[in-house]
C-alpha cells in the first residue's frame, strides 16, 4: 500500500465512497493497473479486453525475429523481476509468457473480460457509462485507458494491393499459415520491425526483397544469451537483477534518452558516430552502402538496433529495392523503374497509426463534449495522463508521453502511481470529479512544443514521432523531469469538483 493510500484509508471521511473501475486493455499497462489497484485496496474493477488473450503488443506482434529493443531486465515490472530471461533482449514469445505468468500470479487473469470491446464511454451524472460492442453496459467511477501506443496498423494505400495472388499481411497480423520457408518474400518498410523480419528470414527463404522508402540508421547492439550460471546467480541473488536494472536505466537515460531531447548534446554525436561507423565498417559494397545511408541525423526516426541486419541484407538472396513502389500486381511489386519483383509473400512492415490512443472508442465527457472533437486535430493530454473536461479518466502511455527508446513499463509504473495519487483525492472525499484544468494543459502543451523543437526528432525526417504539423509528439524533456512530474500531482493543475 502506498503512503498516499495508507493516508487515504486512515483519513476516510464521510464523503468517501467505494469506487468502481474499468481498465481498458489487458496489455502491459492494463495488467499493471489491475495489480496496483489491488495493492491500493481497490478490488472493484474489470479489465475489458477486446481480444481473447492478454499481452497487447506482444500478443499482436508474432512475426519472426520479434524481440524488444529495451533490455529485458529493464523491460520487466520492477516488482516482478524475471531471473529466467534467456537473452539481454528477450524474444517476443518470452515476453508474452512473462505477462501471462505475472497476470496469473496476481490473479488478474480472472478479472479480465476477454472478447469484450468497449464502444462508447459517456460521463453521465458523475459516473462513466460504458457500453460494449455486444451492447452490455457497465457504470464505473474511474476509467483507466491502457489501450497502448502502437496498436492500430498503418495499412498503406498501395494501388492493387488487393490483387496480390500470394499472402499479404501487416507485420502485426502475421499469417502463420503462409508458407515462408523457401518462398520469395517481400518486406515493405525499413523500421525496427522490417529489420527484425528481414534478418530472421534471410536464411529461411529463397529470396528476400526489402522495399525501402527511406533508409534508417542502425545502432549495432549485441544480444548475448545469459549463461545457465548467470541465470542461477539471478535466482540466488535477486539483488544482482536490481543493480543491473538500475544501471541499465541510468545508462539509457544518460546515453540515449536525455541525448535525443538535446540535438546538440555530445552524447547525440556519439550515437551518430556509432551508427556511421556501423555502416562504414560493415557494408562492403559501396553502392549498397550509399543506398543504406540516411540523409538525416541518427535517432531522428526511432533508432533501429540490430547486431546483424547489415550482414543479412548483404547475403546473396537478399535485395534492397529503393525504386518507389508503383503498384502491387498479382505476381508481385512493380517499381518506378518498370521492374516487377516476383513474390510469394508480401509483408507490410509499415508501422502504426500512433495518434489513435483510446480511439475508436467514442468518449463523451462533461457537458456532452466528445473526445473525437477535442482530438479531431491531434490528441492532447495534461502530462500525458488526462484531458480537461473528461473527469476521472486516466491514460497510461497516452499522448506526449515518453516513447523514445525507454522502457514503457518504467513509464507506466510512474504514471499509475501518479494516477493513484489523483484517485486518492476522490477516495478521501475531497472531490468526486478530478480533471486537469484547461490552463494547465495549455501551458504544458506550449512548453512541450517549444522543447520538442530542440529534439533530434525535429531535425528533419519523417517519423511516427511527428504530429500532423510535423512537431514531435513524444515527451521532449529529460527522463528525470518525467520522474519528477510523476512523483506527485500538482493539484493546482487540476479541477476538483
Ligand atoms: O514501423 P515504423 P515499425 N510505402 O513506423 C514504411 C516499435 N518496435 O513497425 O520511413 C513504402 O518505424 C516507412 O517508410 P518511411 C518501435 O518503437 C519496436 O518498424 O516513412 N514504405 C518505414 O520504413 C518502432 O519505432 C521493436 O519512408 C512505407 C516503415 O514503413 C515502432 O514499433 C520492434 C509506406 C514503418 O516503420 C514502429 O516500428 C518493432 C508506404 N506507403 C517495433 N508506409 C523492438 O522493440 C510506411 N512505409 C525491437
Amino acid at each position: 500500500m502506498s503512503n498516499n493510500t495508507a493516508a487515504a484509508v486512515a483519513g476516510l471521511g464521510a464523503a468517501a465512497r467505494p469506487l468502481r473501475f474499468a481498465i481498458i486493455g489487458a496489455g502491459m499497462s492494463g495488467i499493471l493497473s489491475a495489480i496496483k489497484l489491488d495493492e491500493a485496496g481497490y478490488h472493484d474493477y474489470v479489465v475489458y479486453e477486446k481480444a481473447d488473450r492478454l499481452g497487447g503488443t506482444w500478443r499482436e506482434n508474432t512475426y519472426p525475429g520479434i524481440a524488444c529493443d529495451v533490455p529485458s531486465h529493464l523491460y520487466s515490472y520492477s516488482f516482478e523481476p524475471n531471473p529466467n530471461w534467456s537473452h539481454r533482449y528477450a524474444p517476443g514469445v518470452e515476453i508474452q509468457a512473462y505477462f501471462e505468468a505475472v497476470a496469473e500470479r496476481h490473479g488478474i487473469d480472472q478479472c479480465i473480460r476477454f472478447g469484450t470491446e468497449i464502444e462508447t464511454a459517456d460521463f453521465v451524472d458523475g459516473r462513466w457509462v460504458l457500453v460494449t460492442k455486444m451492447g452490455e453496459r457497465d457504470v464505473v467511477d474511474v476509467i483507466i485507458a491502457a489501450t497502448g501506443v502502437l496498436h492500430h496498423p498503418n495499412i498503406p494505400e498501395l494501388a492493387g494491393l488487393e490483387t496480390f495472388a500470394g499472402a499479404a499481411f501487416h507485420s502485426a497480423r502475421w499469417d502463420h499459415g503462409a508458407q515462408i520457408d523457401g518462398a520469395r518474400v517481400g518486406v515493405i518498410g525499413t523500421g525496427s520491425t522490417a529489420v527484425q523480419i528481414v534478418t530472421a528470414l534471410v536464411d529461411r527463404v529463397a529470396s528476400i526483397t526489402m522495399f525501402q522508402r527511406t533508409p534508417q540508421w542502425i545502432a549495432p547492439q549485441e544480444n548475448p544469451e545469459f549463461t545457465p550460471e548467470q541465470i542461477t546467480q539471478f535466482h540466488r541473488h535477486p539483488e544482482i537483477i536490481d543493480e543491473m536494472r538500475a544501471e541499465i536505466s541510468r545508462g539509457f537515460a544518460d546515453r540515449f534518452s536525455n541525448a535525443v531531447v538535446n540535438a546538440d548534446s555530445p552524447e547525440m554525436y556519439v550515437i551518430e558516430a556509432t551508427c556511421r561507423a556501423n555502416l562504414e565498417d560493415n557494408v562492403h559494397d559501396p553502392v549498397l552502402r550509399e543506398k543504406l545511408r540516411p540523409d538525416y541525423r541518427a535517432a531522428c526516426k526511432r533508432l533501429v538496433v540490430s547486431p546483424d541486419f547489415y550482414q543479412a541484407i548483404q547475403k546473396p538472396n537478399a535485395e534492397l529495392v529503393t525504386d518507389a513502389i508503383v503498384t502491387i500486381e498479382p505476381a508481385g511489386v512493380r517499381t518506378a523503374d518498370g521492374g516487377l519483383h516476383d513474390l510469394d509473400v508480401l509483408v507490410l512492415a509499415t508501422g502504426f497509426r500512433a495518434d489513435r490512443f483510446m480511439r475508436p472508442i467514442h468518449v463523451t465527457g462533461r457537458d456532452g463534449v466528445r473526445l473525437d472533437d477535442v482530438w479531431a486535430q491531434r490528441p492532447v493530454a495534461h502530462l500525458s495522463i488526462a484531458v480537461p473536461g473528461f473527469p476521472n479518466l486516466f491514460m497510461l502511455n497516452g499522448p506526449n508521453g515518453p516513447v523514445g527508446n525507454f522502457s514503457l513499463i518504467e513509464v507506466a509504473e510512474l504514471q499509475i502511481a501518479y494516477v493513484l495519487a489523483l484517485i486518492d483525492e476522490i477516495r478521501m472525499g475531497r472531490c468526486t470529479e478530478i480533471s486537469p484544468s484547461a490552463t494547465a494543459t495549455e501551458r504544458f502543451d506550449v512548453e512541450r512544443i517549444e522543447a520538442a523543437k530542440k529534439t533530434v526528432w525535429a531535425s528533419g525526417c519523417r517519423s511516427w514521432y511527428l504530429d500532423d504539423r510535423g512537431i514531435p509528439a513524444a515527451w521532449p524533456f529529460t527522463f528525470d523531469r518525467f520522474r519528477d512530474e510523476m512523483a506527485a500531482p500538482n493539484l493546482h493543475d487540476y479541477e476538483l469538483i
